[in-house]
Protein backbone atom coordinates (compact mmCIF):
# COMPACT_ATOMS: atom_id res chain seq x y z
CA UNK A 1 0.00 0.00 0.00
CA UNK A 2 1.26 3.44 -0.62
CA UNK A 3 1.71 6.23 2.07
CA UNK A 4 0.53 9.94 1.97
CA UNK A 5 2.03 12.22 4.68
CA UNK A 6 -0.36 15.67 5.96
CA UNK A 7 1.70 18.19 7.02
CA UNK A 8 -1.49 20.51 8.46
CA UNK A 9 -3.21 22.09 11.27
CA UNK A 10 -5.55 20.53 13.19
CA UNK A 11 -9.40 21.15 12.74
CA UNK A 12 -11.42 20.00 15.64
CA UNK A 13 -14.51 20.13 13.54
CA UNK A 14 -12.77 17.24 10.96
CA UNK A 15 -14.21 18.82 7.70
CA UNK A 16 -11.06 20.51 7.08
CA UNK A 17 -7.06 20.27 8.38
CA UNK A 18 -5.44 17.41 8.98
CA UNK A 19 -8.67 15.41 10.14
CA UNK A 20 -9.73 15.78 6.70
CA UNK A 21 -6.75 15.15 4.99
CA UNK A 22 -6.44 11.23 6.91
CA UNK A 23 -10.16 10.72 5.82
CA UNK A 24 -9.59 11.53 2.70
CA UNK A 25 -6.35 9.58 2.42
CA UNK A 26 -7.59 6.11 3.59
CA UNK A 27 -11.16 6.54 1.34
CA UNK A 28 -8.60 6.91 -1.87
CA UNK A 29 -6.75 4.05 -1.11
CA UNK A 30 -3.42 5.27 0.33
CA UNK A 31 -2.22 4.85 4.42
CA UNK A 32 -2.21 8.13 5.59
CA UNK A 33 0.47 9.69 7.89
CA UNK A 34 0.32 13.19 9.60
CA UNK A 35 2.46 15.67 11.53
CA UNK A 36 0.74 18.61 13.24
CA UNK A 37 1.67 21.90 12.42
CA UNK A 38 -0.85 23.95 13.98
CA UNK A 39 -3.80 24.05 16.26
CA UNK A 40 -7.82 25.94 15.87
CA UNK A 41 -10.19 26.07 18.20
CA UNK A 42 -13.07 26.06 15.72
CA UNK A 43 -16.30 24.84 14.74
CA UNK A 44 -18.76 25.28 11.65
CA UNK A 45 -19.22 29.15 11.75
CA UNK A 46 -15.86 30.32 13.49
CA UNK A 47 -12.44 30.17 14.36
CA UNK A 48 -11.82 31.17 17.70
CA UNK A 49 -8.22 30.94 18.16
CA UNK A 50 -4.87 29.55 16.30
CA UNK A 51 -1.62 28.82 17.49
CA UNK A 52 1.21 27.04 15.82
CA UNK A 53 3.40 23.99 17.04
CA UNK A 54 6.73 25.27 18.08
CA UNK A 55 8.83 24.87 14.96
CA UNK A 56 11.66 22.44 17.04
CA UNK A 57 8.93 20.16 17.61
CA UNK A 58 7.22 19.96 14.09
CA UNK A 59 11.18 19.31 12.93
CA UNK A 60 11.67 16.30 15.34
CA UNK A 61 7.67 15.11 14.13
CA UNK A 62 8.79 14.95 10.74
CA UNK A 63 12.69 13.71 11.47
CA UNK A 64 11.62 11.16 13.60
CA UNK A 65 8.54 9.87 10.90
CA UNK A 66 10.05 10.02 8.11
CA UNK A 67 13.61 8.61 9.07
CA UNK A 68 11.60 5.00 9.39
CA UNK A 69 8.74 5.52 6.64
CA UNK A 70 9.55 7.76 3.67
CA UNK A 71 5.84 8.81 2.38
CA UNK A 72 5.07 8.37 -1.46
CA UNK A 73 3.71 11.66 -1.70
CA UNK A 74 2.91 14.62 0.81
CA UNK A 75 0.80 17.92 1.04
CA UNK A 76 0.85 20.90 3.39
CA UNK A 77 -2.11 22.58 4.47
CA UNK A 78 -2.32 25.14 7.37
CA UNK A 79 1.36 25.37 8.25
CA UNK A 80 0.61 29.13 10.27
CA UNK A 81 4.13 30.35 11.21
CA UNK A 82 7.00 30.78 9.49
CA UNK A 83 9.07 28.35 11.36
CA UNK A 84 6.85 25.66 9.86
CA UNK A 85 7.29 26.30 6.59
CA UNK A 86 11.32 26.39 7.22
CA UNK A 87 10.96 23.33 8.95
CA UNK A 88 9.12 21.31 5.81
CA UNK A 89 11.06 22.63 3.36
CA UNK A 90 14.09 21.25 5.82
CA UNK A 91 12.72 17.97 5.86
CA UNK A 92 11.55 18.07 1.85
CA UNK A 93 14.98 18.74 0.89
CA UNK A 94 16.63 16.61 3.72
CA UNK A 95 15.06 13.11 2.45
CA UNK A 96 14.99 14.35 -0.77
CA UNK A 97 10.77 13.76 -0.94
CA UNK A 98 8.94 13.68 -3.98
CA UNK A 99 5.25 14.43 -4.73
CA UNK A 100 5.12 17.66 -2.64
CA UNK A 101 1.39 19.15 -3.16
CA UNK A 102 1.57 22.75 -1.52
CA UNK A 103 -2.57 24.07 -0.38
CA UNK A 104 -1.38 27.41 0.17
CA UNK A 105 -3.76 28.16 2.72
CA UNK A 106 -4.38 31.54 4.12
CA UNK A 107 -7.51 32.54 5.31
CA UNK A 108 -10.79 29.92 6.71
CA UNK A 109 -13.74 29.59 4.54
CA UNK A 110 -15.46 31.85 7.45
CA UNK A 111 -12.78 34.17 7.06
CA UNK A 112 -9.85 34.07 9.99
CA UNK A 113 -6.44 33.97 8.90
CA UNK A 114 -4.28 30.68 8.79
CA UNK A 115 -1.25 32.08 8.22
CA UNK A 116 1.18 34.69 10.11
CA UNK A 117 2.17 38.06 8.30
CA UNK A 118 5.03 37.33 5.97
CA UNK A 119 4.11 33.17 5.89
CA UNK A 120 3.07 33.50 2.45
CA UNK A 121 6.42 35.20 0.94
CA UNK A 122 8.23 32.41 2.72
CA UNK A 123 5.97 29.63 1.61
CA UNK A 124 6.57 31.26 -2.03
CA UNK A 125 10.32 31.44 -1.71
CA UNK A 126 10.98 28.31 0.20
CA UNK A 127 8.76 25.90 -0.77
CA UNK A 128 6.97 26.07 -4.87
CA UNK A 129 10.23 25.97 -6.24
CA UNK A 130 9.87 22.08 -4.37
CA UNK A 131 6.74 21.27 -5.31
CA UNK A 132 5.14 18.89 -7.76
CA UNK A 133 1.61 21.03 -8.11
CA UNK A 134 0.83 24.19 -6.05
CA UNK A 135 -3.46 24.45 -5.43
CA UNK A 136 -3.92 27.61 -4.37
CA UNK A 137 -7.97 28.63 -5.13
CA UNK A 138 -8.67 32.19 -6.62
CA UNK A 139 -8.84 34.07 -3.44
CA UNK A 140 -5.06 32.57 -2.56
CA UNK A 141 -4.08 32.70 -6.76
CA UNK A 142 -4.55 36.43 -6.11
CA UNK A 143 -2.65 37.21 -2.79
CA UNK A 144 0.20 35.40 -4.13
CA UNK A 145 0.68 36.40 -7.95
CA UNK A 146 -0.92 39.76 -7.67
CA UNK A 147 -3.29 39.22 -10.39
CA UNK A 148 -6.95 40.07 -10.20
CA UNK A 149 -8.83 37.45 -10.94
CA UNK A 150 -12.11 38.27 -12.51
CA UNK A 151 -12.44 35.36 -15.55
CA UNK A 152 -11.02 32.25 -17.13
CA UNK A 153 -8.94 34.26 -18.95
CA UNK A 154 -7.50 36.31 -15.32
CA UNK A 155 -6.82 32.33 -14.12
CA UNK A 156 -4.55 31.65 -16.80
CA UNK A 157 -2.61 35.05 -16.07
CA UNK A 158 -2.06 33.76 -12.67
CA UNK A 159 -1.23 30.48 -13.62
CA UNK A 160 1.73 31.45 -15.45
CA UNK A 161 2.98 34.28 -12.73
CA UNK A 162 2.72 31.35 -10.25
CA UNK A 163 4.67 28.64 -12.35
CA UNK A 164 7.29 31.25 -11.84
CA UNK A 165 7.78 30.36 -8.72
CA UNK A 166 9.22 27.05 -9.43
CA UNK A 167 6.31 24.67 -8.65
CA UNK A 168 5.96 21.64 -11.58
CA UNK A 169 2.00 22.25 -11.90
CA UNK A 170 0.13 24.71 -10.93
CA UNK A 171 -3.80 24.23 -10.18
CA UNK A 172 -6.28 26.94 -8.94
CA UNK A 173 -9.28 25.76 -7.97
CA UNK A 174 -12.73 27.54 -7.76
CA UNK A 175 -13.30 29.81 -10.61
CA UNK A 176 -16.80 30.23 -11.15
CA UNK A 177 -18.67 31.34 -14.63
CA UNK A 178 -22.70 31.25 -13.76
CA UNK A 179 -23.32 27.73 -12.87
CA UNK A 180 -19.93 26.04 -13.83
CA UNK A 181 -16.95 25.78 -11.29
CA UNK A 182 -13.39 25.54 -13.26
CA UNK A 183 -10.25 24.46 -12.06
CA UNK A 184 -7.11 25.75 -14.04
CA UNK A 185 -4.31 23.18 -14.11
CA UNK A 186 -0.99 24.34 -16.07
CA UNK A 187 2.19 22.74 -16.34
CA UNK A 188 4.35 25.65 -17.89
CA UNK A 189 3.41 24.13 -21.23
CA UNK A 190 -0.08 23.02 -21.55
CA UNK A 191 -3.48 24.52 -19.82
CA UNK A 192 -6.15 22.08 -19.13
CA UNK A 193 -9.72 22.95 -17.50
CA UNK A 194 -11.65 20.64 -15.62
CA UNK A 195 -15.23 22.29 -15.56
CA UNK A 196 -17.64 21.02 -13.18
CA UNK A 197 -21.57 21.91 -12.33
CA UNK A 198 -21.87 24.20 -9.17
CA UNK A 199 -23.47 23.32 -5.89
CA UNK A 200 -25.43 25.59 -4.25
CA UNK A 201 -24.69 26.44 -0.22
CA UNK A 202 -21.48 27.14 1.70
CA UNK A 203 -19.30 23.87 2.57
CA UNK A 204 -16.26 23.79 5.13
CA UNK A 205 -13.29 22.05 3.77
CA UNK A 206 -13.33 21.70 0.14
CA UNK A 207 -9.26 23.09 -0.94
CA UNK A 208 -8.20 20.78 1.92
CA UNK A 209 -10.40 17.26 0.36
CA UNK A 210 -9.48 18.59 -3.13
CA UNK A 211 -5.50 18.72 -2.15
CA UNK A 212 -5.27 15.50 -0.28
CA UNK A 213 -7.78 13.64 -3.01
CA UNK A 214 -4.61 14.91 -5.30
CA UNK A 215 -2.11 13.81 -3.10
CA UNK A 216 -3.52 10.31 -2.82
CA UNK A 217 -3.41 9.71 -6.79
CA UNK A 218 -0.43 11.09 -7.24
CA UNK A 219 1.00 8.70 -4.51
CA UNK A 220 -0.32 5.96 -6.07
CA UNK A 221 1.48 7.41 -9.38
CA UNK A 222 -0.71 8.57 -11.33
CA UNK A 223 -0.56 12.13 -13.63
CA UNK A 224 -1.39 15.55 -12.04
CA UNK A 225 -4.14 15.47 -14.85
CA UNK A 226 -5.61 12.66 -14.26
CA UNK A 227 -5.14 12.71 -9.94
CA UNK A 228 -6.54 16.55 -10.51
CA UNK A 229 -9.34 14.92 -12.31
CA UNK A 230 -10.24 11.88 -9.88
CA UNK A 231 -10.02 14.45 -7.45
CA UNK A 232 -12.36 16.99 -8.63
CA UNK A 233 -14.92 14.54 -8.84
CA UNK A 234 -14.12 13.02 -5.06
CA UNK A 235 -14.79 16.83 -3.97
CA UNK A 236 -17.95 16.90 -5.49
CA UNK A 237 -19.22 13.89 -4.66
CA UNK A 238 -18.10 14.38 -0.94
CA UNK A 239 -20.19 17.79 -1.03
CA UNK A 240 -23.48 16.12 -2.73
CA UNK A 241 -23.33 14.34 0.66
CA UNK A 242 -22.04 16.55 3.33
CA UNK A 243 -23.84 17.28 6.65
CA UNK A 244 -25.06 20.07 8.67
CA UNK A 245 -23.99 19.04 11.82
CA UNK A 246 -23.55 22.38 12.70
CA UNK A 247 -25.16 26.08 12.81
CA UNK A 248 -22.75 27.19 10.22
CA UNK A 249 -21.17 25.81 7.28
CA UNK A 250 -21.40 21.85 5.78
CA UNK A 251 -19.08 19.43 6.28
CA UNK A 252 -18.27 17.00 3.56
CA UNK A 253 -18.83 13.78 3.73
CA UNK A 254 -15.83 11.86 2.52
O1 LIG B 1 -9.68 25.04 4.60
C1 LIG B 1 -8.53 25.58 5.08
C2 LIG B 1 -8.17 25.06 6.43
C3 LIG B 1 -7.04 24.32 6.56
N1 LIG B 1 -6.62 23.83 7.75
C4 LIG B 1 -7.29 24.06 8.86
C5 LIG B 1 -8.46 24.80 8.81
C6 LIG B 1 -8.92 25.32 7.56
C7 LIG B 1 -10.14 26.09 7.49
O2 LIG B 1 -10.79 26.40 8.45
O3 LIG B 1 -9.13 25.01 9.93
C8 LIG B 1 -6.81 23.51 10.16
Amino acid sequence: MKTALTIAGSDPTGGAGLQADLKVFHACGVYGLSAVAALTAQNTGTVRASTAVPAEFLKKQLDTLISDIRPDALKTGMLYSIGSVLAVAEAVQGFELDNLVIDPVTVSSTGAPLIESGGLDILKMKLFPLARVITPNIYEATALSGVRIDSPDDMEKAARVLKSFGPEAVIITGGHLEHETIDLIYDGTLFHKIVGKKIPGEYHGTGCTFSAALTAWLAQGNTVIYAAEKAQVFVREAIRRAHAFGRGMKLLHV
